[in-house]
């Protein structure tokens, strides 16, 4: 039971990271360039090339901090936690950006401006983004890792670290909405 909960929440904590990196060092050119679809703006301001770039980057660097600590972290809790292939770090990482990237485009072209709330979505966004790149990138390990019941445990844990995270970004002030 550990193990699989543990080793699940792990094996997310480089998807994690991401968006929240983004939140801090999100801001300049939106990668929409301002080009709008029927009137309305492809991805919006909330989406740029700086907040996506610095939080792949600290996806990916953590997932090396974690390969480092996995001996001494998994002898504490007594099991084996799960490794990262660079590949599986990257897809992780971009993944979760992507699948963020992903629902801004489906929450413009369904008329909710930048900001707005989706619920479902904006919790399960970058989980979905991320295992669909790390499969693609890491096929091996992502289907090794990500057992069945550990992808049940991520869908029901992740939007309830979700709402716990950005509530507290947003009592903190460093997000504008607590979603
Ligand atoms: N951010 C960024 N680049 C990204 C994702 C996020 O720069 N790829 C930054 C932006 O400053 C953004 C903030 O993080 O405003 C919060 O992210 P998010 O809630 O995902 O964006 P929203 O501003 O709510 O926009 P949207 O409605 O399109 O989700
Ligand atoms: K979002
Ligand atoms: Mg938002």
């Amino acid at each position: 039971m550990l193990e699989l909960i543990a080793g699940a929440l792990w094996a997310m904590l480089p998807a994690y990271v991401p968006n929240n990196a983004a939140v801090l060092a999100g801001g300049g050119r939106p990668i929409d360039g301002g080009r709008t679809l029927n009137g309305r703006r492809l991805l919006g301001d909330g989406k740029t090339w700086r907040g996506t770039a610095v939080g792949t980057a600290v996806g990916v660097a953590l997932a090396l901090v974690l390969d480092a600590l996995a001996p001494a972290a998994g002898d504490a809790l007594g099991i084996t936690l799960p490794g990262f292939p660079i590949t599986a770090a990257l897809g992780l990482a971009l993944g979760a950006m992507l699948g963020d990237i992903g629902a801004s485009f489906l929450k413009r072209r369904s008329g909710r401006e930048r900001g707005a709330a989706f619920p479902g979505l904006d919790q399960l966004d970058f989980v979905v983004g991320a295992l669909l790149l790390s499969l693609l990138f890491a096929p091996d390990w992502t289907l090794e890792v990500f057992s069945l019941a550990r992808v049940a445990v991520v869908v029901v844990v992740t939007p309830l670290l979700h709402l716990v995270t950005n509530g507290i970004a947003y009592w903190l002030g460093v997000k504008d909405e607590p979603w």
